[in-house]
């Protein structure tokens, strides 16, 4: 958010347009932002969705919005020194005050594997390409499941144009067989699951990789015990709005060691028994 206010203006605060009032919306957590001695303020890469002010409630849900930034001081009708949670929206339009229209859009996830073709990794080294978007996140953990419940993770960050472009993601550490390959979004919350993780309470995309890696890794699981635990954790938890992309592939690891053991069934070199000597 950025702008420019008249003369003696010193600071401003931000407001969400409800039905029939106008609601304040925390920026970063503060009531109000400054305005420098030019007359520009500026907020960068705020999640207005996320603090709790009453605006950013309203911001929080999918649908077309007004958006306003008014002088703090015409906010602050009550004259406790703060802007207020609540104007009318006379009380808004007659002071020094802007606004626009906002639209919040669902978050969505498309995710697209090009080294994957007819459910074999094509690539000899066993990497895989991720491609996608995923708008209103800022990143996503791409992640296989090998057969035997063991897990490798790369976090992806999300482009400002919502895509998502991660080539040669190495999976290779998995044993041979089959992989889920899995894309997560933590959803317009932030949080995977329920906000909870078995022993962290640090549910971030960030936790996630940590858990998968550190508890999830140290267990051993069967791969349908690991993708049953992940799903319950992620988009199958309580209230959960993550999202997940997953397909099943199998690993070029996998292929090297079957077409080794092909060539072991044939005789080997040197064993056909040369004629007798006359
Ligand atoms: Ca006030
Ligand atoms: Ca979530
Ligand atoms: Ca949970």
């Amino acid at each position: 958010m950025a702008g420019n206010a008249t003369a003696g203006v010193d600071r401003v605060a931000v407001y969400a347009r409800n039905s029939d009032d106008y609601e304040l919306v925390l920026i970063d957590g503060d009531r109000s932002v400054p305005v420098d001695v030019d007359g520009d303020f500026e907020a960068e890469e705020v999640a207005l969705s996320r603090d709790d002010g009453p605006g950013n409630e309203i911001l929080s849900l999918p649908g077309s919005y007004r958006i306003g930034v008014i002088a703090a001081v015409d906010a602050d009708l009550d004259g406790d020194g703060d802007a207020d949670d609540r104007l009318t929206t006379s009380e808004f339009s007659s002071a020094t005050s802007d606004q626009r229209s906002l639209r919040v859009v669902e978050q969505s996830l498309s995710v697209s594997f090009p080294s994957v073709v007819d459910g074999e990794i094509t690539t000899e080294d066993g990497a895989v390409d991720v491609n996608g978007s995923a708008p209103g996140s800022e990143s996503v953990l791409f992640f296989a499941v090998g057969e035997r419940g063991n897990i490798v993770t790369q976090e992806i960050g999300v482009d400002d144009d919502a895509s998502i472009d991660e080539d040669d993601v190495p999976i290779s550490g998995l044993s041979d067989g089959d992989v889920t390959l899995y894309v997560v979004s933590a959803g317009r919350d932030g949080q995977v699951g329920d906000g909870d993780l078995p022993g962290s309470t640090d549910a971030t995309i960030d936790g996630f990789e940590d858990y998968l890696q550190n508890e999830l890794g140290s267990r051993s699981l069967t791969a349908s015990q690991a993708n049953s635990v992940i799903r319950s954790e992620s988009v199958d938890d309580t209230a959960s709005d993550d999202l997940a992309y997953t397909e099943e592939a199998s690993s070029p690891t996998h292929r090297r060691r079957s077409r080794t053991s092909t060539r072991r069934t044939a005789p080997p070199r040197g064993s056909i028994p040369s004629p007798p000597a006359t």
